[in-house]
């Protein structure tokens, strides 16, 4: 019924405007599914490689749609997969792209959830997930990577840890966002968004600390229940290899500094998850800092492990880190995505489910989080191709998907 009898690759626009692959997958029964890939722009070193879409879209259509058309049924999604990596070759998707893969990935997981009719979370976590809703992570300021002359550290994100529903803590979330508008405005301190929408004032990261805890707290205060923050420090892009130390505008930390610096945030603000405080490389400094303050904070790798089983591995023999980032387009496909929170969850580290920077209005991620019960969803607080993901996430609480 699922069988796979057509495979449509195009070139469309993401969020930056940069063009992204954007996969139609069709089956025997009139089944039909739509993927398309994001892209980040503080890309790990050890993520699944991104081709130009062009590229991408050509070797896809010379080397992996000959082998899903007529042959793989996209109901069974670690078929499809498997084609994608026997058609792919290499270790990191390097001759098709990680974009192709992932967007023929999603689409023919939508395309097996359309000929069964169940919504793609059902269809991917069967029957006996689906029950458990993330708590979603919302960039309220950022800089890094994603934003000029704004914070150092990439992401400054809310946590609504004690909504009631997963509805009431997405509008928590744009209440921060707006709420943190209004004290820039009142500070004097203009501001623009940076890629996924978060604001991004120049303001050191002493004084985004300050600014998040206010907000947070005047809307918790407002909405009656708890609401935390955290970040993503992204420090790899602050790392500097040959003096081993972290460059900030206003200070150099070396690696021991690093985890100094930032146990001490975890006390001061009682943050409630730290992704990526160190060098992608540095499993050690991970290991310490969770040591520390592992039972208080979620720490998390993104960069550190890229969704990648082995790097995952690596990590909990080596007791560095709590939590895992999952982005399909890091790793390729879903099937991988879904192996590594796997790994997670059987040696307890918290799977939070990621959007990239440059994003489209693609839901799977809402629906991955979901499928496979990960307690954090990280997607933005407002901007369309974020609340995409929010929406979609409200919907299938609703149950109206
Ligand atoms: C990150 C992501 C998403 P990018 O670092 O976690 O917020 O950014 O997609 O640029 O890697
Ligand atoms: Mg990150």
């Amino acid at each position: 019924m699922t069988l796979i009898t057509d495979v449509r690759l195009r070139r469309v626009l993401d969020s930056r405007g940069n063009a992204t692959v954007e996969a139609d997958v069709l089956t025997e029964s009139g089944g039909f599914g739509r993927g398309k890939a994001p892209s980040g722009a503080s890309t790990g070193e050890y993520e699944a490689i991104e081709l130009p879409a062009n590229e991408a879209i050509a070797r896809a259509r010379e080397d992996a749609i000959p082998r899903l058309v007529g042959e793989v049924h996209a109901g069974n999604q670690r078929d499809v997969d498997a084609a994608l990596h026997v058609a792919d070759g290499t270790d990191d998707f390097s001759q098709i792209g990680a974009n192709s893969a992932v967007a023929i990935s999603m689409a023919a997981g939508k395309a097996g959830a359309d000929v069964l009719g169940a919504p793609l979370y059902q269809h991917l976590g069967g029957t006996f997930r689906g029950n458990e809703f993330p708590t979603p992570l919302g960039n309220i300021i950022g800089g890094g990577e994603h934003a000029a002359d704004a914070t150092n550290i990439q992401e400054f994100l809310a946590a609504p840890v004690g909504a009631p529903s997963v509805e009431d803590a997405v509008f928590a979330n744009a209440a921060v966002h707006q709420e943190v508008h209004d004290i820039l405005a009142e500070r004097d301190l203009p501001a623009g968004k940076g890629d996924e929408g978060a604001w991004a004032p120049s303001v050191t990261d002493d004084e985004a600390f300050e600014i998040m805890a206010e907000a947070v707290e005047t809307i918790a205060d407002d909405l009656g229940f708890a609401i935390s923050f955290g970040l993503d420090v992204a420090a790899a892009e602050l790392y500097d290899a040959e003096e081993d130390s972290y460059v900030y505008d206003d200070q150099v930390r070396s690696a021991e500094e690093q985890v100094e610096y930032i146990a001490q945030k975890v006390e001061e603000y009682d943050l409630v998850y730290v992704e990526d405080p160190f060098d992608e490389d540095d499993y050690e400094a991970f290991a310490d800092l969770t040591e520390h303050v592992g039972d208080q904070t979620l720490i998390c790798g993104d960069d550190l492990f890229v969704t990648n089983v082995e790097r995952l591995q690596a990590g909990i023999s080596a007791g560095a880190a709590n939590s895992i980032l999952i982005k399909p387009n890091q790793i390729g496909t879903l099937t991988d995505a879904v192996d590594a929170i796997e790994l997670a969850r059987d040696n307890l580290y918290a799977s939070v489910v990621s959007h990239r920077s440059g994003e489209t209005g693609d839901a799977t991620i809402a629906h991955l989080a979901v499928a496979t019960g990960a307690p954090f969803i990280k997607t933005g607080a407002v901007g369309g191709e974020r609340t995409a993901k929010l929406n979609e996430l409200i919907r299938i609480e609703d149950n109206a998907v």
